[in-house]
């Protein structure tokens, strides 16, 4: 069975669907059931498993909750988390920095903490976390973004070093720009023209559907084979920075 966060959209709800290909039971986890069910039906129309809980990851009695409920789990995907604005440090929300790290770093947290002890019955457990390049380098306005994906790369490189020697397969996928429906517009709180100035010109960013495949095939490897970090970008950016448009 595959636990997967964040899974009524975007990368999330990708995985949940490669996953299901694959032949994993998917339990989606997020907070608008709406988008849940959605998610679910087209896995089930499609002929897999597929059932939803509505969950914020950052709240840990839910978290809890749910993971008393779960007997036994062989792949956890922490994918949860965003982006809020893009300001300057010397301008920036700290109460903004403090949501973002909620849900990229505590969120992780507490679903691991809470799913870790129901991995154990298998030889080949798989924790898999979404980073993002912004955990690996630092860009102007993305400050409070890029602190707390340096805390989950952190994160998930220390939960590797804690659990060595026990069966357990920790994976960092850290993608650059992905062209998802709501990761931009998220962070510009709604404002359509500015989440679609970050793709404006970029031929082919990465699709959801690119990463889900990146993650699906890390976690399908033999129980033997750790891919420790990943990091996958469009052929158009070349570096954080360095990003190909066409005028
Ligand atoms: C998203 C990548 O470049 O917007 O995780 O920080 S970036």
């Amino acid at each position: 069975m595959a636990v997967i966060s964040g899974a009524s959209s975007g990368i999330g709800a990708a995985t949940a669907k490669g996953l299901a290909a694959a032949g994993y039971d998917v339990v989606l986890l997020a907070r608008r059931e709406d988008r849940l069910k959605g998610v679910r039906d087209e896995i089930v129309d499609a002929g897999g498993q597929a059932t939803y809980v509505v969950l914020d990851v950052t709240d840990n009695e839910a978290v809890q909750a749910f993971a008393s409920t779960v007997e036994r789990c062989d792949v956890l995907v922490n994918n949860a988390g965003g982006a809020i604005g893009a300001d300057p440090v010397l301008q920036a929300d700290p109460g903004d920095w403090r949501k973002m790290y909620e849900v990229n770093v505590i969120g992780p947290l507490q679903l691991t903490q809470a799913l870790a002890p129901r991995m154990r019955h298998t030889d080949d457990a798989v924790i898999v976390v979404l980073t993002s390049t912004a955990g690996h380098g630092v860009y102007e306005g993305g400050g409070g973004y890029t602190s707390a994906k340096h805390g989950e790369h952190a994160l998930t490189g220390t939960l590797r070093l804690e659990l060595s020697g026990e069966p357990f397969r920790i994976i960092e996928i850290a993608p650059g720009m992905v062209a998802t429906e709501e990761f931009s517009l998220n962070r510009f709180g709604g404002d359509q023209a500015k989440a679609d100035a970050v793709y404006a010109g970029v031929p082919d960013p990465l699709s959801a559907e690119d990463v889900a495949d990146t993650v699906v095939w890390a976690i399908t490897r033999p129980k033997h084979v750790n891919v420790d970090l990943l990091v996958l970008r469009p052929r158009a950016q070349a570096a954080q920075h360095k990003v190909h448009r066409i005028k």
